[in-house]
């Protein structure tokens, strides 16, 4: 089969499993809660599983709980064409990102048995464990085992801010497979996400070309002082942990519009110890979020935070530790696969444009180990990582659209 005017998906059919999807950790605004290895992602497993069976899919699951969909190729011994995403949310997170995804293809499988269409090579739909990074850190946790950037003993590992590890959370919802993580040949791996950000909607384009991915690092800090009592202790006399990390949070803001306008700089989390209103706090953990398209304006900006914590906390009579738990170049996607979802949309007629994603997505480790590309659709106001992030429809079926027809270019009549 060739990509021809007619062939595309059933937008409403993916419309319906999204928003049935979203019936899962639903949260009173509107979005969705399903941290990673959570009841609700359990649940939101199940469906996708049952799903994935429904259209003639065989399961497998690796030890790091990532679920893979398979059906069969005209020639099975064939690498697969691979396409896929995550199903885990943030705490306060949307009903797309990550979900679009895997159930655009899911909806690209259902398409094909409606086609009555084989492929020469298998396709596989992988739903990938703990991408957000929310509960457990790193984020891409499975997908960055996948690749061999983590050991599967460090995955495992990863504990969440109650001491729950992967390992045990995998055991208890049932989904430590047992096959092996990675190791094996992709031929292409094809992502579609929602971008997350302002530009396509701005630009009122349908279809992002994702080129690349910026670089990522992720830090921990612990600020321990000493508690006292707020009432006798002079100011003079204070090591106030809260002190030192407020002024590390206004460092970091300003070492992220120091290099403006690409620059990213966040301070995410943050846990006060012991968080009483009339004890100075004794101890105070953060997390830092550098993000730059470029690895040694990264490395200035790293060198700068690292050297302006220090002088903070020496200032403020402060033991600083800091730990760099996660870390990632700037990603180049691959030209051929680019080119299939360029040829793609324009193929649609889709307005599209080329773009870097400000995200870091699970495609962004798999382009390790397979010819790697991600098609993005926009957001209503660009908002994510947010319970109001929102699409329209028509975007969705875009999205999928445009992977059906990349999938049917890498998979072979
Ligand atoms: O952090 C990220 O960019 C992604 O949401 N894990
Ligand atoms: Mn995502
Ligand atoms: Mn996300």
């Amino acid at each position: 089969m060739t990509a021809s005017g007619n062939l595309r998906v059933n937008g409403e059919r993916l419309w319906r499993s999204l928003m049935r999807m979203a019936m899962i950790g639903a949260t009173e605004k509107g979005g969705n809660c399903r941290l990673a290895l959570s009841d609700p992602d359990r649940e939101a497993r199940d469906l996708f599983v049952s799903w994935a069976r429904e259209a003639g899919c065989t399961i497998t699951i690796d030890k790091m709980g990532s679920i893979f969909a398979r059906r069969a190729g005209s020639d099975d011994t064939l690498a697969p064409v691979m396409m896929g995403s995550h199903l885990d949310t943030q705490p306060t997170g949307g009903r797309f990102d990550g979900v679009l995804g895997v159930l655009s293809a899911l909806e690209v499988i259902r398409t094909l048995n409606d086609l009555d269409y084989r492929s020469e090579r298998p396709l596989e739909i992988a739903m990938w464990t703990n991408e957000e990074g929310s509960r457990f850190a790193p984020a891409m946790l499975a997908s960055g085992v996948f690749a061999g950037e983590f050991s599967l003993e460090f995955g495992h590992s990863r504990a969440d801010r109650d001491g729950r590890s992967v390992g045990a959370e995998l055991e208890r919802i049932g989904y430590l497979g047992d096959e092996p993580v990675g190791g094996r040949d992709i031929h292409a791996f094809f992502e579609v996400h929602i971008e997350q950000g302002p530009i396509l909607e701005e630009e009122e384009k349908t279809i992002g070309i994702v080129t690349d991915a910026q670089g990522v690092r992720w830090y921990e800090v612990t600020l321990q002082g000493v508690e006292s009592h707020a009432g006798p202790t002079p100011m003079d006399r204070r090591r106030d942990a809260l002190v030192g990390a407020a002024r590390i949070v206004e460092r970091v803001n300003e070492i992220g519009l120091a290099h403006a306008p690409l620059a990213c700089a966040t301070v995410g989390m943050m846990e006060v110890h012991p968080n009483s209103r009339n004890v100075i706090p004794g101890r105070v953990f953060l997390t830092i979020d550098l993000r730059h398209p470029d690895d040694g304006v990264l490395d200035a900006m790293e060198a700068e935070f690292r050297a302006r914590s220090d002088e903070i906390a020496a200032a403020a009579g402060l033991d600083l530790e800091c730990e760099k738990i996660f870390a990632y170049a700037p990603v180049a996607f691959d030209p051929g696969c680019i080119e299939a979802v360029r040829e793609a949309a324009a193929g649609l007629g889709l307005g599209a444009r080329e773009i870097v994603s400000g995200a870091g997505h699970d495609a962004c480790y798999i382009s390790r180990v397979a010819p790697s590309a991600m098609i993005f659709t926009p957001c209503i106001g660009g908002i994510s990582h947010n319970e109001a992030e929102d699409i329209k429809p028509e975007w969705a079926a875009a999205g999928a659209d445009v992977l059906l027809r990349a999938v049917i270019a890498k998979a072979g009549a």
